[in-house]
């Protein structure tokens, strides 16, 4: 089922997540509703805190043209073992901070392992969208957000929107 997306600020996106140890029925139903609901945002990420599931897991699908086909990805425990020199710079945004972007430079190209769904450990290099999204969301786990590489006085008034916005969507039963 889709689930509530929480919004900045909020605690518990400001949290270390902890590892997955067991792959339970429970973490398969969560892998599966985050899926659905980063599908629903629509976004191309969607890591656990951001649903209130305050565990080291991550969907992705940033295959978003409309020719290729969708390709989506659960990452447990994910872990960056590289990062390229060269750097890149995307406007990003994020689920969690609605209607806000700035640009964020990043390392251009990572590897990274992590455990999949059926417990099989996997190691593969991501460049691109996927690059930065993974980065991005792995940020998430260490309850980092794309904002806290910004100036204090950007990060500031960010932060007040997503307060005023708060309050209305409180008033307003959303
Ligand atoms: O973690 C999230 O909030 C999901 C973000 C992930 C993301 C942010 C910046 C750059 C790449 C990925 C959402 O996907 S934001 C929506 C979006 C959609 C298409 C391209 C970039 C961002
Ligand atoms: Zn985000």
């Amino acid at each position: 089922m889709i689930r509530p997306i929480l919004i900045h600020p909020d605690p518990r996106l400001k949290k270390m997540c902890d590892p997955v140890t067991d792959i339970t029925p429970e973490i398969r139903d969560l892998a599966r509703d985050m899926l659905e609901t980063m599908y629903d945002a629509p976004g191309v990420g969607l890591a656990g805190p951001q649903v209130g599931a305050m565990l080291r897991i991550l969907t992705m699908d940033c295959s978003k043209d409309a020719e290729t086909e969708p390709q989506p990805m659960v990452l447990l425990n994910p872990k960056i073992t590289w990062a390229s020199e060269d750097l890149s710079t995307y406007e990003e945004g994020c689920l969690s901070i609605p209607e806000q972007y700035a640009e964020v430079e990043r390392p251009a190209r990572v590897r990274a392992r992590w455990l999949d769904l059926d417990g099989t450990e996997r190691e593969q290099e991501f460049d691109g969208l996927w690059a930065t999204c993974l980065q991005h969301e792995i940020d998430h786990l260490d309850g980092k957000l794309f904002i806290d590489y910004l100036g204090p006085l950007k990060r500031q008034m960010i932060t007040r929107k997503m307060q005023k916005l708060k309050r209305e969507r409180a008033r307003d039963g959303a």
